[in-house]
């Protein structure tokens, strides 16, 4: 029994260790690997997402004339949420100008290159000074997009990554998944509270 009581914490703890462990970033595409992604947003690339953060590694760019577009779409689980886009250390933008990404509601961007963004979520022009910010609400407030705030929930969604620039360069793109969080304590009285009163109704 006493072997017994002093392992059960550190099976605990090795279990939160395991959990935590799962919640690490994690590259679950890259280019350089797996060759590249989709252009077509009829056909994106799909990715397999995890809780914790998704790393996207590849290029974009302009090169003899044809730009490079990477479209890939991937599914957030009931119970989950897109909480962040994150740009990470390794993404940079021809001439540090300007690049795009855009994110639809779906399994395919069917929005034209040439736009409007009607059909979209969502998009940003992400800038090497965005590497490190969490750019989700930047997209939600793309103009001229259907628009969000906040995380994205459950559901599949189209990802459109692009550089029109000449030249080729990369991005690292974390792509984070969270648990929906849990309600409040006062919501839980509230929905508590409620069931009791269900309760005491007389029966007829
Ligand atoms: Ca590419």
């Amino acid at each position: 029994m006493k072997i017994a009581r002093s392992l059960a914490p550190r099976l605990i703890g090795s279990a939160c260790l395991c959990l935590a462990a799962a919640a690490q970033a994690a590259t679950v595409y890259d280019e350089s690997v797996s060759g590249d992604l989709s252009g077509s947003g009829l056909s994106p690339t799909f990715v397999a997402l995890a809780a914790g953060a998704n790393v996207v590694t590849g290029s974009t760019g302009r090169v003899s004339g044809v730009v490079d577009r990477d479209y890939l779409t991937f599914t957030v689980p009931v119970g989950m949420q897109l909480s962040a886009i994150t740009p990470l250390a390794g993404t940079s933008t021809v001439s540090g100008g300007l690049a795009f990404i855009g994110i639809e509601a779906g399994t395919q961007v069917t929005t034209p290159v040439a736009g409007p963004a009607t059909t979209l979520l969502g998009w940003h022009h992400y800038a090497p000074g965005d590497v490190g910010n969490n750019i989700l609400p930047l997209i939600g407030a793309g103009a001229g997009a259907i628009g969000f705030s906040g995380a994205l929930g459950a559901g599949n969604y189209a990802v459109w990554i692009q550089e029109t620039g000449v030249g080729t360069v990369p991005y690292v793109m974390a792509f984070t998944l969270s648990p929906v969080p849990e309600p409040t304590s006062a919501a839980l009285l509230l929905a508590g509270l409620a069931g009791l009163a269900w309760r005491r109704r007389p029966v007829r």
